[in-house]
């Protein structure tokens, strides 16, 4: 049966009636890679399912949470469960309390986390935070970091802010973005500067430890630990955002891969399982600052819905238990190498960079080490790329400026399936 759309074009017509773009987050549309957005009816393993049944290999994954595959069996078992007593009841529960002591044990710099319902949530409380906590007013923020999309956080951002070109979006108030500087990402000199001219209004800078929303690029050697000894020196503090990064380059987060400590975390996707939660945590004597205990409110109706939190619990256990990272780490280096190997064979300029599953491949020389660097690359080749990939049952991330990940529930079979298909591919350039 020869590849079709037909249902996909059928239902993104009439979503496009009823939701702005025909989808509930920007980056699904498939607007910058041109092609048709197909809706998925179903996931299991490493597979899903799109509504004209066309079947692929998929390395979005949800956009990260999903690092045991979809429909994970413990997953669903641990959701219908919950489910059976009731669905959300706006008051704590065990089940809270149990998985917020897993998550302060798995996450080295945390000794408090409180529960949120998305990673913009998580971000945006502890930016205020840090605010009240210092009482400071001006944040630095990475060129192409995306940290969700709170007013002051659309500065330069990535993502999908990136991919639409518009990393700094209409209806953001000049005062609401006037306290947050940009500088680019893996340049300490930069760093120094803005410490040097604003050094005592800074509150924290937000950083992604290993950057996904530009594509993915990892930190230089030392960067990270420049960032450290330069916010202290300041007084000021270091937030890792590690909503896509958390759990996934290591159980303990990049903090633990690369050693070096925050003092507040960011995190979100796999946190959640695959439903909606995510998270923000730090030392005690800054998170007691949050209300009810100080002065920083945050609230949400539905922070640590019973939901949620069990395909959390279920998820971070289940990671713990298997700990499936030396696998990732093979499979991720099996398909970088596949991809460089067929891009050199046929004279495609490709440049991968790779943070355990997380995987992106620039069209272009290389290197990429920051936004300007991965700005470099050619997007219609990206485009026509991610285009005939997809007809190949291949889904890709729909963007050159997104990660592609890695589930514990890949193949080496998937991973060969997906290189031949990309040597079929680079062939026709
Ligand atoms: P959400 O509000 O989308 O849950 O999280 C925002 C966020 C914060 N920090 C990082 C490092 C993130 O990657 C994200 C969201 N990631 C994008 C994909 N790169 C979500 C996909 C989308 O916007 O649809």
């Amino acid at each position: 049966m020869s590849y079709q759309q037909e249902r996909s074009k059928e239902l993104m017509a009439r979503a496009q009636q009823v939701i702005p773009g025909g989808v509930n987050s920007p980056v699904r549309a498939f607007k910058s890679v041109g092609g048709d957005a197909v809706l998925i009816d179903r996931g299991r393993g490493s597979h899903i399912w799109d509504v004209d049944d066309n079947e692929y290999i998929d390395y979005v994954g949800s956009w990260g949470p999903l690092i045991l595959g979809h429909a994970h069996p413990a997953t669903l078992a641990a959701v219908n469960e919950a489910a059976q007593h009731g669905v959300s009841f706006g008051a704590s529960t065990e089940r809270e309390v149990i998985f917020a002591e897993l998550v302060v044990r798995l996450v080295p710099s945390l000794q408090k986390v409180r529960l949120v319902n998305s990673g913009t949530e998580a971000c945006m409380s502890a930016l205020r935070l840090a605010r009240g906590f210092t009482k400071r007013d001006r944040i630095v923020k990475v060129e192409g970091g995306y940290h969700g999309h709170a007013d002051y956080l659309l500065v330069r951002a990535g993502s999908g802010a990136e991919t639409l070109g518009i990393p700094d979006s209409a209806g953001v108030p000049a005062g609401a973005a006037q306290d947050t500087l940009v500088v680019p990402y893996n340049d300490l000199a930069a760093l120094r500067d803005i410490f040097a001219a604003h050094g005592d209004e800074i509150a924290a800078v937000i950083v992604e430890p290993v950057a996904g929303n530009m594509g993915c690029v990892p930190p230089e050697p030392g960067y990270l630990e420049g960032l450290r000894q330069i916010t202290l020196d300041a007084k000021a503090l270091l937030v890792f955002d590690e909503v896509m990064s958390g759990f996934r380059v290591a159980l303990g987060g990049a903090q633990e891969h690369y050693g070096v400590t925050p003092d507040l975390t960011c995190l979100g996707k796999i946190i959640g399982g695959g439903l909606p939660m995510a998270a923000y945590g730090g030392r005690a004597h800054i998170m007691d600052h949050v209300a009810p205990n100080g002065p920083v409110y945050q609230a949400g109706t539905l922070s640590g819905n019973p939901l949620a939190v069990a395909a959390g619990l279920t998820m971070l256990e289940t990671l713990e238990r298997e700990m499936p990272y030396a696998h990732l780490e093979q499979l991720g280096n099996q398909l970088a190498q596949g991809l460089a190997e067929a891009a050199k064979d046929k004279g495609i300029p490709l440049h991968i960079n790779r943070a355990g599953s997380m995987v992106t491949a620039f069209f272009c020389e290389g290197p990429v080490t920051n936004l300007a660097s991965a700005q470099g690359s050619d997007l219609e080749r990206f485009a026509h790329y991610h285009n005939s990939m997809l007809k190949r049952g291949i889904y890709l991330p729909p963007s050159q400026f997104e990660a592609a990940f890695l589930s514990a529930a890949h193949s080496e079979v998937d991973i060969a399936r997906t290189v031949d298909a990309a040597r079929e591919v680079f062939a026709s350039f």
